[in-house]
């Protein structure tokens, strides 16, 4: 019982860290043919209502904690862990893992699923900190926003306003407040702050401030 507890309070700490890292890890390692045939989706709930489903590009905001398949020991803890924020992600595009980016296409807001990834769209034959090598991993998701993402391609000439093919926090913060105002629903500041954050540290690889084009696109170079 005890080192159940003890186990739970390390991975609790691991996953803070390894949240940062889910998505640049294997954004490169995506080579299967056919990933969606490979991830499992279980529809745990489904709002009646559903204006919008999420799509490549969509900025959501989601809990999601992880679990290994082999004895259901949690690894990621996104929703359990007691300072546990919502993480913001763009859909898509390698932020997250593989089969995470797979399994949470077509989601409303209020939808929790399960996603049951196997090791090749998740951590692979190395693994990643608590998960070991060859793991088939299992999120349980629950998505809490759906909207539309800076990730577009079309999205990235509007956001970069002095067209030098590089885009600054301003740059951003002035494009998400145009979109949420568009959609009715104006935020506050460290609303932004927050989001800019998220997107800066999954985004901006070589940490020079900018999401060059390269960094914004990580699955589709050829668009560019
Ligand atoms: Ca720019
Ligand atoms: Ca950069």
């Amino acid at each position: 019982m005890q080192s159940g507890m003890m186990w739970r309070l390390v991975s609790c700490v691991v996953c803070v860290f390894l949240g940062w890292q889910l998505g640049s890890v294997w954004a490169g390692a995506a080579g299967a043919a056919e990933p969606q045939d490979q991830v499992q989706i279980q529809v745990l709930f489904r709002p009646e209502e559903c204006s919008r489903k999420s799509k490549k590009g969509d900025l959501i905001n989601a809990h999601y904690d992880g679990f290994l398949e082999k004895d259901g020991s949690q690894f990621y803890c996104s929703r359990s862990d007691k300072q546990g924020h919502p993480q913001w992600f763009v859909l898509g595009v390698g932020q997250v893992i593989r089969g995470l980016d797979v399994g949470m296409m077509d989601m409303c807001a209020g939808e929790k699923r399960k996603v049951t990834v196997p090791s090749e769209l998740a951590f692979g034959p190395t693994g990643k900190g608590p998960v070991p090598p060859n793991a088939t991993v299992v999120f349980e998701v629950e998505v809490l926003s759906v909207s539309r993402g800076p990730r577009s391609m079309e999205a990235f000439g509007q956001i970069d306003l002095d067209k030098d093919r590089s885009l600054t926090k301003a740059e951003v913060k002035e494009y998400l407040k145009l979109e949420y105002e568009k959609g009715g629903k104006p935020r506050d500041e460290p609303f932004y702050e927050k989001i800019l954050a998220d997107i800066f540290w999954k985004s901006d690889q070589d940490r020079d401030g900018q999401i060059s084009a390269k960094e914004y696109n990580i699955y589709e170079r050829d668009e560019l």
